[in-house]
């Protein structure tokens, strides 16, 4: 082959050569940039933040006692009590006790659950027969369980009538 310089023939073809590669060079990078859609960035998600749970409110704290008032109308639970439970839903510690003051004008018997029977919870017949104006309390409710009472003088009338559950410390 001959090295020597090159012909003017040799030359023509050449920059026609690199003129055309160079015309389509731009063509497909200008068609390449015309079709290819930015690459979407991909954003990263922003952390969700851990929500701190919420403890749910645990059941109340039982009562080192209670203090039931009988009136004409029926059982009333004391305010500090009644601001936690209700009259039918009491719950207290076990070795609690419950106070009932007779605040009628007629006397009341408080005795336990069943009615007619009053076998459940004897604890709380001790609690029984109340003149107008006298309080007593009931023997410790050692128990795990849940004890039912009422006026015996209104049997029946769920007015007259409440509801303990006895909770272990
Ligand atoms: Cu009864």
């Amino acid at each position: 082959m001959d090295a020597g310089p090159l012909t003017r023939r040799e030359n023509d073809c050449r920059r026609r050569k690199f003129w055309t590669i160079l015309l389509l060079m731009l063509i497909t990078s200008a068609c390449g940039s015309g079709t290819t859609a930015p690459a979407p960035t991909a954003v990263a998600p922003a952390p969700t933040p851990t929500p701190t749970p919420t403890p749910p409110p645990g059941p109340p704290k039982p009562l080192e006692g209670a203090t039931i008032t009988v009136t004409a109308v029926g059982f009333t639970l004391d305010t500090v009590s009644a601001s936690t439970f209700a009259l039918k839903d009491i719950h207290v510690y076990q070795g609690a006790r419950l106070t009932f003051v007779n605040a009628d004008i007629q006397p009341h018997d408080v005795l336990s659950d069943p009615p007619h029977l009053h076998t459940d919870c004897p604890e709380l017949n001790t609690a029984g027969y109340l003149v107008p104006g006298q309080s007593r309390t009931t023997d410790p409710l050692n128990r795990i369980m849940t004890c039912g009472f009422h006026d015996h003088t209104h049997e029946g009338d769920p007015a007259f009538s409440g509801k303990v559950t006895i909770e272990a410390r």
